[in-house]
């Protein structure tokens, strides 16, 4: 080797050498994360959930509410390509509408995570992962809650009516057909009216009072998507002059601490959990995904049912 060459040689090894004595360290993950908005307790707990991960893991996150608007959600995943952010994560307020801005996305080479709930798209490779709640079982448990509760009293008819989550979502869609179709081993038990409170205590108060002044029959059970609109509806149903949880029997879902007085209180039945505490895995399986291994296309969270007997023991231990 001519000495031109050998000398260009070690003076390589000597840059790479110096070079790697001081590579910077890692650049932090940036994560864009786009948030249904800020509509329930549940909601609240998430978004907590997730930011308090991001700083645990030294991940740099970039968050937007969407103030449940799903144009929103488009602009700030917009937003998060332009950004050329590593990793974009969210949750869809609906199921359908997202193929476009997920098509970009995938153009951009940014891969994107779900959270909590799904969507509905052509192409499945426009998402890695989808770490969320299994939705329909959480309507299979809280329809078993009834039909053992029904047991209990075989010839009566029970009048249900119940207030749905936000049009379109996956947890509405999927908590309803999977009530459906427990009950429907048991002919005693009607849905008479089904309308969506959004997941606010707000409107679950309003579609309650609603549900109350049609007066067409006796209401025996309210079936609510999230325990907010359970709130609100109790509220309704006290201003009507009937006891919550006596009166009217009350099952709801996600089993956040309003949920918990409530039954203390003897006005709420059972709340079936839906866990919100993701982001501790929403940070560990970005950062598998960034570091191209490969993922579970779908991780589901462990959850259980809470009836109203085990609420005072169960209170001190809730995390959300
Ligand atoms: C469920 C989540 C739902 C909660 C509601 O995972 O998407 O949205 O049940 C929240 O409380 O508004």
């Amino acid at each position: 080797m001519n000495i031109l060459a050998r000398r260009s040689l070690l003076l390589l090894a000597s840059s790479a050498a110096f070079g790697a004595a001081v590579a910077a360290p890692a650049a932090p993950l940036v994560m864009g994360f786009s948030q249904v908005g800020a509509e329930s307790e549940w909601r609240s707990a998430n978004t907590a959930s997730i930011k308090a991960a991001a700083k645990q893991d030294g991940v740099t996150l970039k968050f937007a509410d969407a103030q449940q608007k799903q144009e929103n959600q488009v602009k700030a995943i917009r937003s998060f390509i332009a950004q050329k952010v590593d990793v974009i994560a969210f949750s869809p307020v609906v199921e359908s509408g997202w193929d476009t801005v997920l098509r970009e996305a995938k153009a951009a080479k940014i891969p994107v995570i779900l959270t909590d709930r799904a969507v509905n798209v052509s192409d499945p490779s426009l998402f890695v992962s989808f770490i969320g709640s299994d939705f329909v079982e959480e309507g299979r448990k809280a329809g078993r809650w009834l039909l053992e509760r029904a047991a209990k009293n075989p010839g009566a008819d029970l009048n249900i009516v119940e207030l749905q989550g936000t049009v379109g979502s996956a947890p509405a869609l999927d908590r309803k057909k999977g009530f459906e179709e427990v009950i429907a081993g048991n002919p005693k038990l009607k849905i008479s009216r089904s309308q969506s409170g959004d997941f606010t205590r707000a409107k679950g108060k309003e579609v309650m009072e609603a549900f109350l002044k049609a007066k067409d029959k006796k209401i025996d059970v309210l079936y609510a998507h999230n325990d907010d609109m359970a709130i609100g509806a109790i509220q309704a149903i006290e201003e009507a002059g009937l006891k919550p949880g006596k009166d009217i029997l009350i099952i709801s879902i996600d089993g956040v601490k309003g949920a918990f007085e409530a039954m203390l209180a003897g006005k709420l039945n059972v709340t079936v959990e839906c866990n919100p505490l993701l982001g501790p895995q929403l940070m560990q399986l970005a950062r598998e995904v960034v570091a191209g291994k490969t993922v579970a296309k779908r991780i589901t969270t462990l959850e259980g049912v809470f009836p109203a007997e085990v609420a005072a023991k169960e209170l001190p231990n809730r995390r959300y």
